[in-house]
């Protein structure tokens, strides 16, 4: 029997496992022990990847229309290795100068660009052992018992007999109910909440002055500019009580070791950077950053979304570089094997651009991998709209029956993670290797060879000749890295294989200055700013461009459904635990005396109103978790993005997933 360590490629928790393969076959998966990340534990989604033994239908076979690549784009994702969507950056971005946009669009872009804007890189400063040495541990907008279950165990073997749970969500999550403290704030009124605790913390002078004067820059115009947040103004914005204000503001500073983690609840809004930032200012401002158990946090949410941030070559160039910086595109092209006029030299055209772009007849190709927008795309049905005006439309997946394949043109049947190899980036930015625990069959190819054959099709030649295998790309990207903050000079693929993973930085050279298995950032309390410290940033609140109105006059909060289920299902429906105990239809879940003035019982179905003209029929779950202006539903069916807005942050373009409105009618059952 042979023993495989590789890494789970669903969330960015990046959990290790040892697979043992027997006549080609996996036989056991054991989570990997001793593996700084998740040490022997795992949830239900790592231990059945076996069950993603696909097979490929060689009868797939890709034929390309249109040679002509200005008319293409592509959509990329947070779910494939690094040195997959480094060369499908590198075809479509440089080569043939097309837009590319990552799904990571849906989920990370108002953390990176609130970090670019406040550290001067997208740089989360923490490692997960943060979770463990924290006293006081405030989730925003994060569920991490059902969408981080690693993260969750570290706050449990957390043994700080000080230690404090704080959950502020609108509704009753399943951490909030596990919490110690839940703050069932408004929808979207988290910016005021927090300008409204940084005032009083500033008023009552719990300030860290040494770390604010050293450290930070800004501090004066962000006094001035909180002091218009009197607690009854964050109290009527957030339907919290001034009491609930002032307890949260005494327990921020009473903690010794405060740590804030936001997850989606922030990121996706309509004022999502500044949210974000506005978490980091608390942080700054109480000095709880680059210490133990400390830091202003942000969740990743796939496996490599770290990854595709600094190598998807579509907002910056490869690792972090700025697309207009001429010097910088010249040292990259240099390492690439390229000549620099081939480089991308601005940064994609955003997600929602793209779609409008097709539906305006203005693209005629996209190709999409690793993603299935059909579903998870807000206000989905303008996708499905844009897939019928395609041209071309390219879908590489492990299987052909997303919703996504529906109209494609061309489809490239692609092998599931555990037959190829490549690394990924955790949240705390580790670099954790994935090797391959199958061998391939016949006519089964990766994503890397997959890219790498169109490339070669499409004519590119010497721009394609020092990306022969992953292995070689991975070279490549770590000679970009050098001299970067994410700097992993130091880390070597042979290295990695079977290794504890490496968190960035790791420079060539400095091995022993970095050789702790748990780092954080900014112990030094310096920043990738110019001027070395932190910033702070902030804006006066924006109105709400979608509140709630006497029509519509619920709010369409939508999430993660279970542990066990994974964003679109096409993956998780292949594990039959999961699949027994999930619903097979679109449900959502209401307040119990909303259903009981509307007659409705558990199961009764309705019909809901979007304020985005669409409706569409849910089961209902009855539950005192959810508020009673709110409908929640799980992002795990396609109904639930057929109401979800068409509305962006205006700084990240990413969706306000979670700010939606809707009305709704029971649908009453035959016969009664
Ligand atoms: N089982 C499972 N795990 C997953 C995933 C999965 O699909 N399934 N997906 C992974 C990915 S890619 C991601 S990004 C993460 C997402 O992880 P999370 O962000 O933790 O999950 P969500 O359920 O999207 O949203 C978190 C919470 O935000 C709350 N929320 C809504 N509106 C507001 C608001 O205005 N303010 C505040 N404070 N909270 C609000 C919701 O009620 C919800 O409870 O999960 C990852 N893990
Ligand atoms: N309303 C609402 N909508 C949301 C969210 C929300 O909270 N609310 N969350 C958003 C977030 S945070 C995210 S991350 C997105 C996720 O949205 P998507 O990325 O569209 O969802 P997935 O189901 O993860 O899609 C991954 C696809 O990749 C395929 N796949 C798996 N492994 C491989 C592989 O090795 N190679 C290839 N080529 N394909 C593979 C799977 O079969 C699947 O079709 O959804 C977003 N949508
Ligand atoms: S889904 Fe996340 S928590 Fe579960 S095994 Fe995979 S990496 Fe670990
Ligand atoms: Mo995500």
């Amino acid at each position: 029997m042979k023993k495989v360590q590789s890494t789970c490629n669903f969330c960015a928790i990046d959990c290790n496992l040892d697979f043992y393969v027997e006549d080609g076959r996996i036989v056991k998966t054991v989570p990997t022990k001793g593996y700084p990340v998740n040490d022997g534990f795992s949830c239900i989604k790592g231990l059945s990847l076996s069950k993603q033994q696909t097979t490929v239908k060689p009868d797939a076979l890709p034929k390309i229309r249109q040679a002509d690549g200005s008319f293409i784009a592509g959509i990329s994702t947070g779910q494939l290795t690094l040195e997959e969507f480094a060369i499908f950056g590198h075809v479509m971005r440089n080569y043939l100068q097309t837009n590319v946009d990552g799904n990571t669009r849906l989920c990370m872009a108002s953390a990176a660009v609130a970090h670019k804007g406040t550290l001067g890189y997208d740089a989360p400063g923490y490692t997960l052992n943060d979770l463990e040495l924290s006293d006081t541990i405030i989730f925003i907008g994060a569920n991490p018992v059902v969408a981080h279950p690693i993260v969750w165990q570290r706050v449990r073997n957390n043994k700080n007999p000080d230690r404090k749970i704080i959950v502020l969500d609108p509704r009753k999550s399943e951490t909030a109910r596990n919490a110690d403290y839940w703050y069932p704030l408004r929808h979207r009124s988290d910016l005021t909440l927090f300008y409204t605790l940084a005032n009083i913390i500033i008023e009552k002078d719990y300030v860290d002055h040494e770390f604010v004067d050293q450290h930070t820059e800004g501090f004066e115009e962000f006094r001035d500019f909180v002091k218009a947040f009197s607690v009854e103004r964050g109290s009527e914005v957030s339907g919290l009580s001034e009491a609930q204000i002032m307890e949260l503001a005494e327990l921020i500073h009473t903690g010794k070791r405060v740590s804030f983690w936001w997850t989606m609840g922030v990121n996706q809004g309509y004022e999502a950077v500044r949210t974000a930032q506005s978490i980091m200012n608390l942080a700054f401002l109480t000095g709880n950053v680059g210490k133990p158990g400390t830091g202003g946090n942000s969740i990743t949410g796939q496996c490599n979304a770290m990854g595709s941030r600094l190598f998807s070559n579509t907002t910056c160039l490869f690792a972090g570089g700025d697309f207009t910086d001429e010097k910088e595109r010249e040292r990259i092209a240099g390492i690439i094997g390229i000549t620099p006029d081939l480089m991308a030299k601005k940064p994609t055209i955003p997600y929602n651009k793209i779609i409008e772009g097709i539906n305006a007849g203005e693209i005629k190709g996209l190709w999409i991998l690793c993603t299935n927008p059909r579903h998870s795309w807000t206000n989905n049905e303008t996708f499905a709209e844009a897939t019928k005006k395609l041209e071309l439309f390219v879908v590489q997946d492990i299987y052909d029956t997303i919703e996504s394949a529906e109209n494609c043109t061309v489809y490239f049947p692609v092998v599931p993670g555990i037959k190829k190899e490549g690394t990924y980036i955790n949240l705390e930015r580790r670099l954790s290797p994935m090797r391959k625990v199958l061998e391939r069959g016949e006519n089964e190819i990766s994503d890397y060879e997959c890219i790498l054959g169109v490339g070669r099709a499409l004519g590119m030649g010497a721009a394609l000749e020092k990306w022969g295998t992953p292995r070689e790309c991975f070279d490549l990207l770590r000679e970009c890295s050098k001299g970067m903050p994410c700097d992993f000079t130091g880390v070597h693929w042979d290295d990695l294989t079977g290794s504890h993973g490496r968190q960035w930085p790791y420079p060539e050279g400095r091995e022993a200055e970095f050789s702790d298995e748990q780092r954080r950032l900014y112990e030094d309390g310096k920043f990738y700013t110019p001027s070395g410290r932190a910033r702070f940033v902030f804006e006066e609140p924006l109105g709400n461009p979608i509140p709630v109105t006497e029509e519509f006059p619920l709010v369409f909060n939508t999430g993660r459904g279970s542990v066990g289920q994974w964003h679109t299902q096409s993956r998780t429906k292949e594990v039959k635990f999961v699949e027994d105990v999930s619903l097979k239809r679109a449900y959502l879940y209401m307040n119990t005396r909303r259903a009981a003035e509307n007659g409705i019982k558990e199961m009764d179905e309705i019909r809901v109103f979007s304020s985005n003209g669409q409706n569409a029929v849910f089961a209902v779950k009855v539950t005192d978790n959810v508020q009673y202006g709110e409908l929640y539903a799980p992002i795990h069916y396609v109904e639930c993005n057929k109401l979800t807005p068409s509305s962006y942050d205006k700084y990240s373009r990413e969706p306000n997933y979670k700010g939606g409105t809707c009305r709704f009618e029971k649908i009453e059952k035959e016969g009664t």
